[in-house]
């Protein structure tokens, strides 16, 4: 796909304006890398935290941790914070950066093809105005790990005549009030809806094909006391912040090295369901048969007490076939529905913004990756990608603390790249095959004892060849110490062959 105008030239183009594309923007801008253009397929920014607007969507990482190190937020208003909440913290944080300019909205990346010649990505974008081109020195990828709805491929879905969207692309159009609805899915997103939507619908059926361990959400507002501390006493806050990180850090161990310790989770989990389930046949259904931790762990009061309601049924036989007015289960029944909430995850071990990216062997990254399961050295960059970066990339989620710290992280890696770049006047940089293969290895070789490698659950952290190519197997500043700096002895380099373009791009 080509655009026909001549292509904008920038320094840098960035996917993605959610916490990573923003932070990525924030710091090139700091650098005095500020010929930049982030291209956003939404409205806004904000990323998971615009688009994810579920009835009962709040973060599952405590509040203290979730915004960037450069911008603490003393107004959070409770120990988690909801959706909107989050949101707004990141158009504050925008706003203020002075970098909003460079943002397009509404527009999406349907192609980046390396250019070896000109030692540039060039970038077909589809927005507003159609098709639009850039050639760009660098490329980061900000696309979010789990931002593509996948929708389940179950028999009949299409034929379905009632309402039907993902949790993650709710239709607010859709009245719920006294309807027949069913939710496909019991991850963190049907987690909180379920008990929203039991207020509200007439009746509801959950669909669960494997429970999760769940246990008490220690929710409170912030005092105002606290509220006021966190904003007039000097360092207050961030004192908080390293003990909430601490604690976390500390959990570490029982992860990924000793996994028998999440026997203490389990226990916690199951005076959860005692607590929430009055009926000793549902408490079996919903207790899970795999070391907690396998998938993630989740936090809610809500969840068990909104199954055991009236107007709930937890269906466990498996889903047979969806019909124009309900969901057929295996052992023949059809349940009606007026509405079908589809709850079901995100492509995450095959990121589809890989199929748009095409490296210097004129393969797709999402070819690569399909052959030889996804992998980057130190989960940002892919050899055969020429200054092509990946946030939130292969290997650098985490199943027990805050992707900002990982997403801070590899952006203070990607500016270090670009400084290194300028500086050494190269052209093109990427990891060479023996540095990305021994990182591979390594992360393999430590994930091995982890419970998110052999916990005894299917989950998505896990790939087609049974890999975690999602999770970072341990504490999260040893990856910080990692990227502390941009290691180019690691790198095949190319010195620039034409002058950097002096463009600055004002959208
Ligand atoms: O998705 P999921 P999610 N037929 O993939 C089931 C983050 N997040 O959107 O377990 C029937 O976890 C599937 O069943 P099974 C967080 O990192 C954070 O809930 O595969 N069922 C599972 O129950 C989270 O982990 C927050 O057997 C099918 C569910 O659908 C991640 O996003 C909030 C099916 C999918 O669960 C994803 O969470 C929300 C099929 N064909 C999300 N296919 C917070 O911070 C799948 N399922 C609070």
């Amino acid at each position: 796909m080509t655009a026909t105008q001549t292509p904008t030239l920038v320094d840098h183009l960035v996917i993605g304006a959610g916490f990573g594309g923003l932070a990525t923007a924030i710091k090139l801008d700091e650098a005095g890398e500020t010929d930049f253009v982030v291209i956003e397929k939404d409205s806004d920014v904000g990323g998971t935290w615009h688009i994810n607007t579920y009835p009962g969507a709040e973060c599952d990482v405590p509040s203290q941790l979730y915004s960037y190190s450069f911008a603490l937020n003393p107004d959070w208003t409770k120990v988690y914070s909801p959706q909107q909440e989050i949101w707004e913290y990141t158009r504050r944080v925008a706003e203020e950066s002075g970098t909003l300019d460079r943002f397009v909205f509404d527009t999406a990346v349907r192609d980046a093809v390396w250019d070896a010649g000109a030692q540039r990505w060039n970038v077909t974008v589809e927005g507003p105005q159609g098709l639009r081109e850039y050639a760009a020195r660098t490329v980061t990828s900000a696309a979010g790990g789990l931002s593509e709805p996948k929708l389940p491929e179950i028999a009949g879905i299409e034929s379905f005549a009632g309402e039907v969207f993902h949790s993650a692309r709710w239709n607010h159009d859709v009245d719920l009030k006294g309807k027949r609805v069913a939710v496909i899915g019991t991850g963190a997103s049907a987690v909180q809806i379920v008990p929203e939507l039991q207020k509200v619908v007439g009746h509801l059926d959950v669909y669960q094909r494997t429970p999760n361990w769940i246990i008490p959400r220690n929710e409170r507002a912030f005092t105002a006391l606290e509220k006021a501390v966190f904003r007039h006493v000097p360092g207050a806050q961030r004192l908080v912040r390293s003990a909430v990180y601490g604690t976390l850090e500390a959990r570490v161990p029982a992860f990924a090295r000793f996994p028998q310790l999440m026997r203490a989770v389990e226990m916690q989990g199951k005076k959860n369901i005692a607590k929430g389930i009055e009926d000793p046949e549902l408490r079996a259904k919903v207790t899970p048969d795999y070391r907690a931790g396998c998938k993630r762990i989740l936090i809610s009061n809500k969840w068990y007490p909104a199954l055991d309601a009236d107007n709930v049924d937890l269906v466990t036989d498996p889903i047979a076939s969806i019909t124009e007015s309900g969901i057929v289960t295996s052992d023949g029944v059809e349940r009606p529905i007026d509405v079908l909430v589809i709850a079901t995850g995100f492509y995450v071990t095959d990121p589809p913004i890989a199929a748009h990216v095409t490296g210097r062997e004129g393969r797709t990254l999402a070819d690569v990756w399909d052959t030889e399961g996804m992998a980057a050295y130190k989960g940002t960059t892919v050899n055969g990608f020429p200054n092509l970066f990946f946030l939130v990339g292969p290997n650098t989620a985490l199943g027990h603390s805050s992707i900002i710290f990982i997403i801070e992280s590899q952006v203070k890696y990607v500016v270090d790249a670009v400084r290194t770049l300028r500086r050494r006047g190269l052209g093109a940089v990427e990891p060479t095959r023996a540095a990305q293969d021994d990182w591979v290895a390594d992360i393999r070789r430590k994930m091995k004892p982890t419970v998110w490698q052999t916990g005894g659950c299917a989950s998505w952290y896990l790939d087609k060849f049974g890999n975690n190519t999602t999770l970072w197997p341990g504490q999260t500043f040893t990856f910080r110490g990692h990227l502390s700096q941009f290691d180019v002895e690691k790198y095949a380099v190319e010195a620039l062959r034409t002058s950097p373009a002096p463009t600055k791009i004002k959208e």
